[in-house]
């Protein structure tokens, strides 16, 4: 089964050993599911920045506005001399709107991509030349010890864009714990929840007219070709997008246009006509749960902004445990 040509065992001894463990595990269980994370490689990520500025992606620019006209009340609840330290920071997009009226005693951003950090530091460090600024390459899923550098000023933790969406409610409790866990005593956390609305805006907002989330969810298809020797035929797969009213989320699958067989690093897959495989979920919340979700995780909210729509909301939360019933 493995016994392929030299050049093919070396290229996919260079593959992320947790890539081709969640695509041949996903293939073969039922229903079939790779996890969202992979589909943000480098073509990946380019398209995630394009989507968020298509029409109908309208999470980003909600929250932009709603940060904008926020930062004043951010700030007084806040207070001054915070570190703000941001996980999966990417691009940095939305972060000079927080600094300037913020005035943070540093800015610690987190991301995996290295060329994201590198990148966003640049370009930070030239609009705010007195801010010192300490990027950590790291997977902020795990506990982090954060720069010494920083010294023990509070921490404000910043995690924009409705990401926590992108995990099913289990882990986002566990990934709220572990920012609790890394920010330490005293922090707060300013985070964005998409909210729970109409399906007519919801669907075109994950299947746009040009096609740049289809693009999004099949490159995942010719990332598994590429990087672990599949041959998939990618274009025997649809986009395909489903409103799970039952879990409050948007499900994005790639489904079988046709019957298919195909292998990915030797292993034989067959999927019938229709069937899907299921590549991202983005819960989306009502306005109180976003409350209870914090408050599972560890942190106590204290003030709470929307759109004039409530489309979108940024929840600002103190590091707490909500004390038991009397
Ligand atoms: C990264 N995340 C918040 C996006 C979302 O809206 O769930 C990912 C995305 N997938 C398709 N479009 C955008």
């Amino acid at each position: 089964m493995f016994g392929h040509a030299n050049d093919r065992q070396l290229r996919l001894a260079e593959v992320d050993p947790a890539f081709r463990h969640d695509v041949l595990k996903g293939l073969s269980v039922h229903p079939r599911a790779i996890p969202a994370t992979w589909l943000h490689d480098r073509r990946g990520s380019a398209l995630f920045e394009a989507i968020t500025a298509l029409p109908e992606y309208y999470p980003t620019r909600t929250e932009r506005s709603i940060l904008t006209s926020a930062t004043s009340e951010i700030a007084a609840l806040t207070g001054p001399d915070r570190v703000i330290v941001e996980f999966g920071s990417g691009s940095s997009a939305k972060t000079p709107i927080l600094l300037s009226d913020l005035r943070p005693s540093a800015y610690v951003p987190i991301d995996i991509s290295g060329e994201f950090l590198r990148e966003s530091t640049a370009a930070l460090s030239d609009a705010f030349p007195e801010l010192p600024i300490f990027p950590v390459k790291a997977d902020f899923t795990g506990i982090l010890a954060l720069p010494e550098a920083i010294g023990g000023a509070p921490r404000l933790g910043f995690f924009p864009g409705s990401t926590i969406g992108n995990l099913v409610v289990p882990a986002a409790v566990d990934l709220l714990r572990v920012m609790a866990a890394t920010l330490g005593a005293g922090s707060m956390l300013l985070i964005g929840f998409d909210r729970i609305k109409n399906t007519d805006i919801l669907l075109p907002a994950y299947d746009d007219t040009r096609g740049v989330t289809a693009a999004f969810n099949l490159n995942l298809l010719h990332r598994i070709n590429r990087e672990l020797g599949g041959s998939v035929p990618v274009d025997a797969f649809r986009h395909a997008v489903r409103w799970n009213d039952a879990e409050a989320r948007i499900e994005m699958h790639l489904e079988a246009a046709r019957d298919v067989h195909f292998e990915v690093d030797g292993w034989p897959f067959s999927m019938a006509t229709g069937e899907t495989i299921h590549t991202e979920n983005s819960l989306k919340y009502g306005p109180r749960d976003a409350g209870v979700l914090l408050r599972a995780g560890g942190w106590i909210p204290i003030a709470e902004w929307a759109d004039q729509q409530e489309f979108f909301s940024l929840v600002l939360a103190r590091k707490g445990v909500t004390p038991s019933a009397p």
